[in-house]
């Protein structure tokens, strides 16, 4: 089996790495997006995406013929969906993006072509892409009805790259590879073989999307745990950062980093798709979910308690007289995406309750994004160290990792990832 032309579909976190690394072993990609401005941005060989070295990745990949972006599917070998799978109201998977995909490329399908979903999908999801395919193509047989004799072959294959280090990943990482058929898997690991160095382990379809989900919930029951735990230790008068790491030199024990929640548009969606198929049996996913979700609001309350504090002790001020510094607004560490971000989310909240002033300290970023914080503003670490009253430390960027201790001397600290209590 071999693939002259592939064609990605979402030219996204995911998506255009993965086109850019195909491109880079001299497959013919075709990326395809609905959003007119990244075709544009990317058929001139820029990106419209952070990500560390996939400018110059792509600007090769373009220059050299071997990518192209459009916006209409065109024919190929190979089709690699790597679209959105939000959730709806009541964290319901949303599959619309996965549906509008399906009908895009149904037109231009011919006999012998593979189709991929990447997209992290609740379990079923790659059935029904094939269900909507073999709707809109009914000339085409596809696994579902005629098994390993389909004249095409579906697959599922998670992404599981870890933002900040995409490139890396996508070749190094082992790849789980789940086919509607054994034919599929066989046709999907040819290729992934193309450029993934890791072993492509073969599975079905439905092993394969939870999979996927079992990763990130695993994660994100490991973080609950040690936001659980920095709970409690609060109420014991226990360092949790010590106590962690103590218990971490248990050869068999690894426990994750407490925080100010979990964000992401991963780790805090993925085990949603679980609870929502499932919503009897899955009891402790849901609840690292919740525990996660409300960590932000034990941090909201510190930050009040210290406010209290500070004014009990200053009693010639008032509420108004008090600037409150919160240090970091990305997701994670070292990184400037904003997205589903609980530190965004716990400066909006003083943002808007604080009377006095409220500075963001975030060295990834330029401004501060529009409408979202209009009553913040943005300075520099050394202005907000000398003119803070309470210092709320949310993301542990490595440029705040080297504040001398001096330098926090009198100021209340509220210090969610414990880099400076550690
Ligand atoms: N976090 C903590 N404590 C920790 C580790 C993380 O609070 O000890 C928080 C982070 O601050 C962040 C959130 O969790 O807010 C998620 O960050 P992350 O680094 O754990 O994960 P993501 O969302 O960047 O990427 C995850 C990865 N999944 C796993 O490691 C199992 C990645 O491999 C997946 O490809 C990615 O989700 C995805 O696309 O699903």
């Amino acid at each position: 089996m071999s693939y002259e032309t592939v064609s990605v579909i979402g030219l996204g976190y995911i998506g255009l790495p993965t086109a850019a690394v195909l491109a880079a072993r001299k497959k013919k990609v075709i990326g395809v997006d609905i959003n007119p401005q990244a075709v544009e941005t990317i058929n001139r060989g820029e990106i419209h995406i952070v990500e560390p070295d996939l400018d110059i990745v792509v600007h090769a990949a373009v220059s050299e013929g071997w990518l192209r972006a459009t916006t209409q599917p065109e024919p190929a070998d190979a089709f690699l969906i790597a679209v959105p799978t939000p959730f709806i109201d009541g964290h319901q998977p949303d599959l619309t993006y996965i549906k509008a995909a399906s009908k895009a490329i149904a037109p231009v399908l011919k006999k012998g072509d593979l189709v991929i979903l990447e997209s992290t999908s609740p379990v079923g999801a790659t059935e029904d892409l094939s269900e909507w395919l073999a709707e809109a193509r009914p000339d085409l047989t596809f696994p579902q009805s005629h098994g390993e004799a389909s004249d095409i072959r579906i697959a599922h294959c998670p992404e599981r790259v870890l933002p900040g280090h995409v490139l890396r990943e996508l070749v190094q990482n082992d790849r789980v590879v789940g086919g509607m058929t054994p034919r599929c898997s066989e046709a999907a690991v040819a290729l992934y073989k193309t450029f993934v160095e890791g072993d492509c382990i073969v599975t079905n379809a439905r092993t394969a999307e939870m999979c996927k989900l079992t990763e990130n919930s695993f994660r994100d029951v490991n973080i609950a745990f040690a936001n659980e735990l920095s709970i409690i230790c609060d109420r014991l008068a226990i360092n949790v950062w010590e106590l962690i790491r103590l218990a971490n030199h248990h050869p068999r024990v690894n426990i994750l980093k407490p925080g100010p929640g979990v964000g992401g548009h991963c780790i805090a969606v993925d085990p949603w798709f679980i609870v929502a198929k499932t919503p009897e049996e899955a009891r402790l996913i849901r609840t690292a979910r919740d525990v996660n979700d409300g960590k932000p609001r034990w941090v909201l309350d510190k930050v009040d308690t210290a406010v209290g504090k500070f004014l009990s002790e200053h009693p010639s001020k008032t509420a108004k007289d008090v600037t409150i510094a919160c240090f970091g607004l990305a997701f994670k560490p070292d990184i400037d995406d904003l997205r589903e971000s609980p530190a965004l989310a716990i400066a909006q909240e003083i943002a808007s309750t604080n009377p006095g002033l409220t500075l963001v300290i975030e060295p990834n970023i330029d401004e501060l994004p529009a409408a979202k914080l209009d009553r913040c503003e943005l300075v520099e670490t050394q202005y907000a160290l000398e003119n803070a009253d309470i210092i709320v430390m949310l993301v542990d960027h490595k440029p705040f990792k080297i504040i001398a201790p001096q330098q926090l001397q009198g100021r209340y600290l509220v210090d969610s990832r414990g880099i400076w209590t550690d």
